[in-house]
């Protein structure tokens, strides 16, 4: 049974029980589990139970979240870009991760929660949004390694979700990922660039870029499997295809060889390849900064919801243009 771990309900005295389902609850539940182990796509209009769903409007919501919180740090230097062509290069990057959270809120939607509500969610502190986007960009490298390694977990994480249960989820998600990886390699490029062809300077630059956004990348995967609270629901109901542990150990395996391209160090010293699990071992994860930074207190949190809040609240004028707009283009139609 999927549901078991979450359709508990809480007695008087604290002590859980099973919800009790009707016979026809109890049947289309049966024939929900059926599907899931089938490998079917579940799509809006069929039934799910509520845990599925709010399991999912949790994460399409967050991962909305984290595509439009995520332009803030990228944005920043869309104005300072040294040269024209990655100057369009960045708009248009920034450009598609917007665009990403409209198709990632659109299928959310698709859940029954409305935008509005979602956004308000966002802005109260109460929603998610990935960690990574709390650190701060400060110098040009620092958006070569966000292409290079922030999309480069995105990608690895992103992928198995193109098979997600959830087919309205799985849509755009194939539409993203082909975004994505041409994002990773603008990032690569960008730094190879400076590497092969730079100052020593420039070079340094890379390497502190590289210094401080690699563990912070390693903890976009989530917590370890033994400490994620959602890991195995979510992979039971085919929301999540592969384990947190598992993305950042495959992240790290493909990155270790496209450093020695690059001839950046990976900051690491207990980073080395283990032939007996054919994978690279490697060091401590401090856990307490990740948490620290998803609770609020990163280096960025509060000035990219401030940027957020302000946003929303300079745009208020276009919304109410466009409601404007739109009912004097109904009351047309209908006069006619
Ligand atoms: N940051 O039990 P789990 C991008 C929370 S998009 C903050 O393991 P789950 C594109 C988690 O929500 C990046 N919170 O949770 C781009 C949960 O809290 P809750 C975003 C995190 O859901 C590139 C708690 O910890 N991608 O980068 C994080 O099974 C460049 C326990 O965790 C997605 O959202 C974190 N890193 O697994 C844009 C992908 N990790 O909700 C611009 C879809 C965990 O119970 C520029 N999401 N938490 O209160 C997923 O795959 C999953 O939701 C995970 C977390 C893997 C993120």
């Amino acid at each position: 049974m999927y549901t078991q771990a979450m359709d508990t309900m809480a007695r008087e005295g604290g002590a859980k029980l099973e919800k009790v389902l009707s016979a026809d609850e109890q049947h289309l539940q049966e024939r929900f589990d059926a599907r899931i182990d089938a490998g079917d796509f579940i799509e809006a209009k069929d039934w799910m139970p509520d845990n599925y769903r709010k399991t999912l409007l949790r994460q399409i919501s967050q991962h909305a979240h984290s595509e439009i919180v995520g332009m803030l740090p990228e944005g920043n230097w869309i104005a300072r870009a040294p040269t024209l062509k990655r100057k369009a290069i960045l708009l248009a990057k920034v450009q598609d991760e917007g665009g990403h959270g409209l198709y990632l809120y659109a299928a959310a939607e698709t859940l029954g929660q409305s935008r509005d509500q979602m956004v308000e969610a966002l802005h109260s502190g109460k929603a998610k949004y990935s960690s990574i986007f709390n650190y701060p960009t400060l110098t040009w490298a620092d958006i070569g390694t966000v292409g290079w390694l922030v999309d480069g977990a995105a990608i690895m994480n992103q992928v198995p979700i193109c098979r997600c249960s959830y087919a309205p989820y799985a849509r755009a998600m194939i539409r993203i990922c082909r975004e994505e990886s041409f994002h990773q390699r603008q990032g690569f490029d960008s730094l190879l660039v400076m590497m092969k062809e730079g100052t020593d300077a420039q070079r340094a630059m890379v390497q502190d870029a590289v210094d401080r956004w690699w563990w912070p990348c390693l903890m976009m995967f989530g917590p370890p499997d033994d400490q994620s609270p959602n890991n195995a629901q979510g992979m039971r109901w085919g929301i999540k295809r592969v384990s947190n542990d598992t993305l950042r150990q495959k992240f790290i395996d493909a990155t270790v060889d496209q450093a020695k391209l690059l001839g950046v160090t990976l900051p690491d010293p207990d980073l080395k390849w283990n032939e007996e699990r054919q994978a690279h071992d490697f060091g401590t994860i401090d856990w307490s900064e990740f948490w620290r930074v998803v609770a609020g207190d990163g280096p960025n949190n509060r000035e990219r919801l401030a940027m957020r809040v302000k946003a929303w609240d300079d745009g208020a004028w276009v919304r109410e243009a466009a409601l404007a707009h739109a009912a004097k283009q109904s009351t047309q139609k209908e006069a006619a």
